[in-house]
């Protein structure tokens, strides 16, 4: 039975926990993560203080891609648990307050999946068309496509004489969104995983579920060997109808959130995802600020962020949300991403202090944070010495691709996967100083960062003034403050080459929030129409701030403050 609830906004107070099963906490000594596991972690999650827990893949999958190729999307993974584990699982979390969210991965299921073999034995089968199939073009792929993990992004099948689109590996067939029988299973799959009580979806790459029927060739960019999809699948011609259809036959009959991945899409297009009077998502992922190191080769490369564009791209993602009734997630890192304390603060010199900067800047944005496992410790990248420690697909093609195609140097290839392999953020969770860090009385099916013995929960717990508390801090500052939810994002200072400060304001108050991405001791005045203002400082990540005059701030390498002021009667 669905609950009929009105749907309520408590997304908008929320802050989220992404958990990675297989690199959270290994209950069962097989060396991968697992649903009792979390379990055990739960009152660890509760303290922290966030709202809801996002899951990554749980379902059966051979792990092509870690469990974005889905074989039964009504099953567990064996190495995860049982349906009964869930179930013990939702119980324990929803007693504690807390929410859980699945992840729901429709563009594509995994090639094991029944659908896909029977679509693939004949052009006649009815479950044929349950995916995208395209006879040959002169003799070769339909267009020039390539996919995400190297290759051509169409697969040729002798049984049926076609091509499939996989924008993903090949393991990774696109399912048919044209087909409405395809929607009405997907429906059902949401169905039955909401009734048995979950709080929502994050949807994978919801935003390429509808192709543009022309498959028009794409342009070769970041000296791919492929043309790109974006133009051709992202945003899509019925993307829109395809959600408010979900919408209308599932979502809308349940009190949860949804947060769609929508990689290439800008702030005004995610606004037509977003905005609550159509009735689609609640909030999308964008990747403008992950794309913001993108080199000559894309993602892999040794490029730094600047500063400058980080402002741009942040600011104009709020005030487009602002405008248009929509809602910002906001994220540094997830299970794609680099750790961002090794991305945009330092990991070594100013690890604690860039860390809670990092958390400060983020939280008291318009928007729903996102704390992916182990950003609230300041865990950091890891530098696998040898190709053959990495797990990643994305990883070990890059490999491939920059040795056999662009014939770059050893050094220069690991240095571009030091930096931005995803298994970056996959190495197991740092628990303790004890072997495998805690996380498994095995072996850890991927190498545990060595810096465990410094960095783990354990030793943030027993230490007041660890990244830990302060996230805590961070939490409990958007929980208590209205204005954090509702005030209006206004950046201050936007030219200044080592600080990103901006307000949120409301009728009464300003927040003031200051922050500095530099490595050395800045003497920050407040712009003339703040510091005119009494103000209280809620936080701050160093103890000078206690003694500063009203106009001049004293920051430390990557200070940050948090300032409520009073504007208002
Ligand atoms: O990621 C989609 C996506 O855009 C990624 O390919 C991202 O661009 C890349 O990882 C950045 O390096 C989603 C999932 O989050 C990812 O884990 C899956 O591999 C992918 O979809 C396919 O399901
Ligand atoms: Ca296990």
């Amino acid at each position: 039975m669905s609950k009929m609830n009105k749907r309520k906004d408590w997304w908008k107070k929320s802050v989220v926990y992404q958990i990675y099963p297989k690199s959270f906490n290994d209950s069962n000594g097989d060396g991968i993560g697992d649903i009792q596991g979390i379990i055990e972690k739960l009152p660890y999650i509760k303290k922290l203080g966030v709202d809801v827990i996002w899951l990554n893949p749980i379902y059966k999958s051979p792990y092509v891609d870690n469990g974005y190729d889905i074989s039964d999307y009504k099953m567990i993974h064996e190495d995860l648990g049982t349906m009964r584990d869930f179930e013990e699982l939702l119980s324990e979390a929803h007693k504690l307050g807390l929410k859980i969210i699945l992840d729901l991965v429709v563009n594509h299921t995994s090639s094991e999946h029944p659908w896909f073999k029977k679509s693939r034995s004949s052009r006649k089968d009815p479950y044929h068309k349950y995916y995208i199939w395209k006879d040959p073009v002169d003799g070769h792929e339909p267009n020039n496509w390539g996919s995400s993990f190297g290759g051509s992004a169409w697969e040729y099948v002798e049984d049926v004489g076609q091509y499939y689109l996989h924008l993903f590996a090949k393991q990774q067939p696109d399912l048919n969104w044209e087909n409405p029988k395809v929607r009405e299973e997907v429906y059902n799959i949401m169905r039955f995983w909401l009734d048995k009580g979950i709080d929502g979806f994050r949807m994978d790459v919801i935003n390429l579920i509808s192709k543009r029927p022309d498959y028009p060739d794409g342009p070769v960019i970041q000296n791919k060997e492929y043309g790109s999809y974006y133009a051709g699948a992202a945003n899509g011609p019925r993307v829109h109808e395809f959600l408010q259809e979900m919408n209308r036959e599932v979502l809308s009959h349940y009190d949860v959130m949804t947060v769609g991945e929508a990689p290439h899409t800008s702030a005004d297009e995610a606004a037509l995802y977003t905005d609550e009077r159509r009735k689609e998502l609640d909030m999308v992922f964008h990747f403008d600020h992950m794309h913001l190191d993108y080199g000559k080769y894309g993602k892999f490369s040794d490029r730094r962020f600047k500063l400058a564009d980080l402002k741009t791209v942040m600011t104009r993602w709020q005030k487009v949300m602002e405008v248009h009734h929509g809602w910002n997630s906001l994220y540094w890192s997830n299970h794609d991403q680099a750790r961002p304390v090794s991305r945009f603060g330092n990991d070594t010199d100013y690890r604690v202090q860039s860390a809670k900067m990092l958390g400060t800047l983020l939280h008291f944005m318009q928007g729903t944070p996102y704390i992916f496992e182990g950003e609230e410790l300041g865990m950091t990248n890891v530098a696998f010495d040898n190709i053959a420690d990495y797990n990643d697909i994305e990883t070990h093609n890059i490999y491939h691709e920059f040795k056999t195609v662009h014939h770059l140097d050893e050094d220069y290839i690991m240095k571009t996967i030091h930096l931005k392999s995803r298994d970056n953020a996959r190495t197991p969770m740092q628990w303790s100083d004890k072997e495998n860090a805690g996380f498994s009385a095995g072996t850890p099916w991927l190498k545990v960062n060595p810096n465990y013995h410094e960095i783990n929960a354990a030793s943030e717990l027993s230490d007041p003034d660890s990244v830990f508390y302060y996230y805590q801090k961070l939490i409990r500052l958007r929980h208590n403050y209205e204005i954090v939810t509702t005030g209006s994002y206004q950046i201050v200072d936007e030219k200044n080459p080592d600080i990103y400060a901006y307000t949120r304001s409301d009728e009464k108050q300003k927040l003031l929030v200051v922050c500095s991405f530099s490595e050395s001791p800045i003497t920050y005045k407040i712009p003339e129409s703040l510091r005119v203002l009494p103000r209280e400082l809620l936080l701050s990540n160093d103890a000078a701030s206690e003694t500063e005059d009203s106009t001049t701030l004293r920051l430390a390498p990557y200070g940050a403050r948090v300032y409520l002021c009073k504007t208002g009667a």
